[in-house]
């Protein structure tokens, strides 16, 4: 139903997105877009690229008087980093940084500078994701569910899951400079992203988000490709520096036994009800009503003060990568990032279960709780 595109470099003019397949008649509050840009541009640990830029939203087409008409809609990120990069020499780079898609995409696609290749492989197109995301989160907002995050880990510092269905926790994890709700965790994850940055080294960590409101019945077993768990999985991991997806706290049940893990089924005044939510809100890729976890690990970022081993493509002589201004650890920005790709998974979804081309005609099928 929902679908999207980027396009634009780190260090070019700007980033462009269309999103296709958004109902008519949304109003959209542009300044909480803005205010979910500088939500992922912020976090303790980032580099000075992002004093340069402020990251703001332009309309381009499909949308009138902040309204969605129901055609794509196009926006555009400016880069405000760019016109430095006009003025400066840039040598070619044939050392691949390890970690990076440096010498992936370069043998790939037969590039002689890898510069090509970070170019487009960089986070800075996340921007453009969350931008993105932000109109979904008000899509689905409109309805009555809510999509928020929350940093679990930063290195070894772990913080416990707050609630975020509480607003008080929400505003917490706002306030937080590494957006966990418990401030004595979010202390210790500040001091190791500085022993992390004296180390000349990075760090990588954990979020989560969650999502609560969404109805029973979303996705399905069906058929794989409509399976909500996997549909959410591939979406976040196709985040940059992801390396791996959990629903729920699936790691930790496989190493349990079953009448440990899985959650009991009660009768109530609603109909039946689960006493807890170990599945993460999904069985059998169908939402079950509760809130839904996802959960991601992010890799260290891969520029590293401390220069790794590598090999110079042009001589195929050892050599060490260059370091390039980058941050400490982004695992903070990491998880607004991931807001987005689990509101447009969970927009999408939902405009399957609800169809509709406008919000009126699907408030009068769903009913609008707000
Ligand atoms: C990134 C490298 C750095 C980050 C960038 C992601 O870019 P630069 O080399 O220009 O400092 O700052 O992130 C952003 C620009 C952003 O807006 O998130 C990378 O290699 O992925």
């Amino acid at each position: 139903m929902l679908r999207f595109l980027t396009a634009g470099e780190s260090h070019g003019p700007e980033l462009l997105g269309i999103l296709e397949g958004m109902p008519a008649g949304l109003e959209l509050d542009v300044e909480r877009i803005n205010d979910d840009l500088r939500r992922r541009q912020g976090g303790y640990g980032r580099s000075g690229r992002q004093r340069i830029e402020h990251d703001e939203v332009v309309f381009l087409g499909g949308v009138e008087r902040e309204r969605t008409t129901g055609a794509p809609i196009a926006i555009r990120v400016e880069n405000r980093d760019y016109p430095n990069q006009l003025k400066r020499e840039k040598p070619v780079l044939t050392v691949p940084r390890p970690g990076h898609a440096d010498l992936a995409g370069a043998q790939k696609y037969r590039l002689d500078d890898m510069r090509t290749v970070l170019e487009r492989a960089s986070a800075r197109e996340t921007a453009m994701r969350v931008a993105i995301g932000a109109i979904a989160k008000q899509l689905l907002w409109r309805f009555g569910i809510g999509v928020w995050s929350q940093v679990l880990a930063i290195g070894e510092v772990t913080a416990e899951p707050a609630d975020l269905s509480d607003p008080e926790a929400r505003r917490h994890v706002e306030e937080s400079p590494v957006r966990v709700a418990d401030a004595a965790a979010g202390e210790r994850m500040v001091a190791a992203i500085d022993e992390a940055r004296r180390a000349r080294d990075t760090l990588g960590g954990i979020v989560e988000v969650t999502v609560a409101g969404a109805p029973v019945g979303l996705g399905s077993y069906v058929q794989w490709d409509r399976k909500l768990d996997g549909r959410l999985a591939q979406a976040v991991m196709s985040i940059q520096a992801i390396k791996g997806v959990e629903i729920g706290s699936a790691f930790a049940n496989a190493l349990a036994p079953g009448t440990r893990v899985h959650d009991a089924i009660v009768p109530s005044d609603f109909g039946p009800v689960r006493t807890s939510n170990r599945a993460g809100g999904l069985e059998g890729g169908v939402t079950t009503g509760g809130q839904v976890v996802v959960r991601a690990a992010m890799k260290p970022i891969s520029t590293t003060l401390t220069p790794m081993q590598s090999v110079d493509v042009r001589t195929g002589n050892p050599a060490r990568a260059t370091y390039q201004r980058s941050d400490i650890c982004a695992v903070p920005a990491a998880s607004v990032v991931a807001e987005a790709m689990v509101a447009l998974v969970m927009a999408d979804a939902f405009l399957e279960k609800v169809g509709g081309d406008s919000i009126s005609e699907i408030a009068e099928r769903y009913g609008a709780p707000r």
